[in-house]
């Protein structure tokens, strides 16, 4: 029976420590908790019981009321245990508190961080704009930088111009001074020319009555004239040079239009070409029947007499002219631009025996055309003549 007791004793601790050993109050619940008393309640029932049932036996009774002793102090230790839960009940209601306090502590600092946030954005939107503004401002200084640069040239350039035109101003001055003063010299001179001429005069008017005869006046300097298409003068008539024709391009509209008897022995000074001039073309005989494109000679005759006419279509010189030669009229085709008329010698020469149609200045036959011109006398189509006459 004793046995028995023991065995029982045994179970009741081992439970008994298992029970508290197996609690943990900083995990478990309030309900954990008086269902664990509830348990030892119900186990010192159990064990009372059994200490009942365990009476009979001599010497039980201490054991038992050492058994219950010690559950008694097991009981105390589980109270214990319940304020020491109590208390890590409310250190956890404090710290929920406080956690819930540090979460809302953390969404005011989250709504704040936001509220910055935007702050920032709109800074940075702001900062952006600035930046924007910042380089427009600095195009447009550059764009005045440049405008003022150019202004600065112009003004340069037009202080420059100044410069020239006031130098230029000055020296028109001084030239006007010059022409003023010349002006005044050369009014002096003619006032003394003006002087000497009256003075002149009068000699004049003293000595006309008794020294002026018809007889006094010079008349043997003679009188010059061109032979177009020969190479020597007329009897009676000297020589002054023998030439060839020349003048413009026939299809020329500019150049001279008179024909010329050019030197056979040309000078030139050094003079260049300019940009801008009329030509010299020599001169060819055009359907003058036998002198088809021969060159023209021509010679420049000096006659005795103090005056000399060319007279065109006749062959007879007026009444007290002296006749030099007579040939044909010759001119320009009508068709080309303009020549000038001239008295072609009726038994022309040839420059030379090579023929060569360069044409040049061209000397034709001229033709009568009835219309305005009288006819009769003229008459049409007729090969115009013609006399050159000196007196
Ligand atoms: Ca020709």
């Amino acid at each position: 029976m004793k046995t028995v007791f023991k065995l029982c004793f045994v179970w009741l601790l081992a439970t008994t420590f298992t029970v508290v050993n197996s609690h943990d109050p900083t995990r478990s619940t309030a309900c954990g908790y008086e269902q664990l008393l509830e348990d030892l309640r119900n186990l010192l029932a159990q064990t009372q019981s059994s200490a009942q049932n365990c009476k009979s036996d001599q010497g039980m009774g201490a054991v038992v009321a050492q058994l219950v002793a010690e559950l008694s102090s097991v009981k105390d230790n589980l109270n214990v245990l319940k304020i020491s839960q109590q208390i890590v009940k409310s250190e956890l209601q404090t710290t929920k508190s406080d956690l819930e306090a540090t979460k809302s502590e953390r969404q005011t600092t989250n709504s704040e961080l936001q509220t910055m946030k935007s702050e920032l954005q709109t800074t940075n939107s702001e900062l952006q704009i600035m930046k924007s503004d910042l380089q427009t401002t600095q195009s447009k200084l550059q764009t005045m930088e440049s405008e003022m640069q150019t202004t600065k040239s112009k003004l340069q350039t037009m202080e420059l111009e100044l410069q020239t035109t006031q130098s230029e101003l000055q020296a028109t001055k001084s030239e006007l001074q010059a022409t003023q003063s010349e002006l005044h010299t050369t009014k002096s001179e003619l006032q003394t020319m003006e002087s000497e001429l009256k003075t002149a005069l009068t000699d004049l008017q003293s000595t006309k009555q008794t020294d002026v005869t018809p007889s006094r006046i010079k008349t043997d300097l003679g009188s010059t004239f061109i032979r177009w298409g020969r190479k020597s003068c007329p009897t009676n008539t000297t020589l002054v040079y023998a030439g060839v024709a020349g003048g413009k391009y026939y299809d020329h509209k500019g150049s001279g239009t008179n024909r010329l008897c050019l030197t056979r022995t040309p000078q030139f000074d050094n003079t260049a070409k300019p940009p801008y001039y009329g030509n010299l073309y020599g001169a060819e005989y055009e359907d003058i029947p036998g002198h088809h494109n021969h060159d023209v000679p021509c010679s420049v005759c000096l006659a005795p007499q103090s005056t000399t006419i060319m007279v065109p279509a006749t062959l007879t010189c007026p009444p007290g002219w002296t006749p030099h030669y007579t040939g044909h009229l010759a001119s320009e085709h009508f068709s080309h631009y303009g020549g000038e008329y001239v008295c072609l010698d009726g038994s022309p020469e040839d420059d030379s025996s090579v023929v060569q149609n360069d044409n040049g200045l061209l000397f034709y036959y001229t033709v009568t055309v009835c219309g305005s011109l009288p006819c009769p006398p003229y008459s049409n189509d007729k090969v115009v003549t013609c006399v050159v006459c000196s007196k």
